[in-house]
């Protein structure tokens, strides 16, 4: 298929030491090599130092560095010419409008990598790891995208797929083998094939929750009656003094955040007024924002005062909590208890309990962990875990493990094995779409539409 060529900058606008100008196509360096003072060949993988123009012949705008990169060795699997300028969006931008000039077209949005994808550089999975690595915000985030983009998403994805069409091909035969004995011996066969390649599918569909919280981070949110020790909390966790703490009750009014990592999560931290009746207009509107935190948190963090009987307002706090991911924490251990364990357990049942004492900062360990163990869902998951972050690849992976449900059940009711053929196809092309082995431009314009101008 040809091409025509398309340029843009690939560094963010504003100013800096360098900007790249990045041009991909069939007339890349030819069109460079047209700007550039130096008129010999630009051989592949050198680099030049030259001045280059405005337009052929014209006046120079700058020195640049230049490299070309020939097809299919390139990002691209195109042509490529990259011109190093310096940085500032005046001088960048007329490197690339005299390339424009030229001859190329402004790219789209994620036109490189989409170019990238269509030449077999990568496949769609890796693609949008492309876009997952730009976008991370945490060591961990980095380390998912990094992965996918290294194939390990890719590669499990395509075993799963080729295990759906090799049970599919079990089913083929015994469609043909109809008439004879074997089909007995080849139902237990395909009906065992489909339930392994199931279990498998459903087990990278239970990665979503966790692996996106590792990608993502996630919010957790300090609930408790006042005094209770919600803002010590908060600042024994930042390490830093975030929250006004006083021993008088309702000292906290508005929502005050802090961003901290736990186990490798990025969590942002969220202490609160609370959420006790009160007459007060100001704590009233705290109480508001309180329960809107509670509403997008992953994770709530009621806290009780274990020196203090527990009494209406912390079975509030418990009401509030229940039914959603919450860890128990029953604060203030350095001093008498008089609230005990059993107490925390009557009130909410079989939760995560810690305890601590927010003032001497012990505890805080198993705080995390347990934390760390709600966000992510139970799960185990870790840098090695293959997981699925994105909601296309949960989409898919769902739709999937439904087809496969379908196909088992079909099966089962010894209905005609064509259905049965029919669900096992549904179900490998929905994996493919992953990989982008099945697509459309439609998923694909969805996948690039994401990315950087550049990229
Ligand atoms: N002994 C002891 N005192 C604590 C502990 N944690 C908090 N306190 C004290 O309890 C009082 C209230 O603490 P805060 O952190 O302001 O409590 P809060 O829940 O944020 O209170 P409001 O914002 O008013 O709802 C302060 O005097 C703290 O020093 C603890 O672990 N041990
Ligand atoms: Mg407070």
């Amino acid at each position: 298929m040809t091409r025509d060529t398309i340029a843009a900058i690939a560094t963010p606008l504003g100013q800096g030491g360098i900007a790249i100008v990045r041009v991909s196509g069939p007339e890349a360096c030819a069109i460079v090599a047209r700007l550039l003072e130096r008129d010999r060949p630009l051989r592949p993988r050198h680099v030049y130092v030259s001045k280059l123009r405005d337009h052929p012949g014209g006046s120079a705008i700058d020195e640049v560095l230049v490299f070309t990169m020939r097809a299919p060795h390139s990002y691209t699997g195109e042509d490529t010419a990259e011109i190093q300028c310096h940085g500032g969006s005046v001088v960048s931008g007329r490197v690339l409008q005299a390339v424009i000039e030229a001859g190329a077209r402004p790219a789209a949005p994620g036109e490189f990598t989409r170019r990238a994808f269509a030449n077999g550089r990568l496949d769609l999975a890796q693609a949008g790891a492309v876009a997952d690595l730009i976008a991370a915000r945490s060591d961990a985030a980095q380390r998912l995208a990094w992965s996918q983009l290294e194939g390990h998403l890719s590669t499990r994805v395509e075993t799963l797929r080729e295990s759906v069409v090799a049970a599919r091909a079990l089913c083929e035969a015994a469609i043909d083998f109809a008439d004879e004995d074997l089909p007995e011996l080849e139902n237990t066969r395909l009906a065992q094939e489909i339930a392994r390649v199931r279990d498998a599918v459903a087990a990278l569909a239970a990665t979503f929750a966790r692996t996106r919280v590792r990608y993502e981070g996630a919010r957790a949110v300090l609930v408790g009656r006042p005094n209770v020790g919600k803002s010590s909390m908060l600042n024994a966790l930042a390490g830093r003094e975030r929250a006004i703490v006083t021993p008088v009750a309702g000292t906290t009014r508005d929502v005050l955040e802090a961003a901290i990592t736990v186990c490798g999560v990025p969590v942002i931290v969220a202490d609160t007024a609370g959420l006790c009746e009160t007459d007060d207009l100001v704590e009233r509107a705290g109480v508001e924002r309180t329960r809107a935190a509670l509403a997008d948190a992953g994770c709530a963090l009621a806290v009780f005062d274990g020196s203090a009987a527990l009494d209406a307002a912390d079975r509030a706090v418990a009401a509030a909590v229940r039914g959603r991911p919450f860890v128990a924490i029953v604060n203030k251990r350095d001093l008498p208890a008089v609230t005990a364990t059993e107490d925390v357990v009557a009130l909410l049942g079989d939760a995560p309990i810690v305890e601590l004492s927010a003032l001497r900062g012990d505890g805080l360990g198993a705080l995390e962990a347990a934390i760390a163990r709600v966000l992510l869902a139970g799960g185990e998951g870790d840098d090695a875990e293959v997981g699925i972050f994105r909601e296309r690849h949960r989409d898919a992976v769902r739709r999937a493990a439904e087809n496969l449900a379908r196909a088992a059940q079909t099966l089962d009711a010894g209905a005609p094995l064509e259905l049965v053929a029919s669900d096992l196809a549904a179900a490998a092309d929905a994996l493919g779409t992953i990989t982008g082995v099945v697509t459309s431009e439609d998923v694909l314009d969805r996948v690039f539409a994401e990315f950087c101008i550049g990229k």
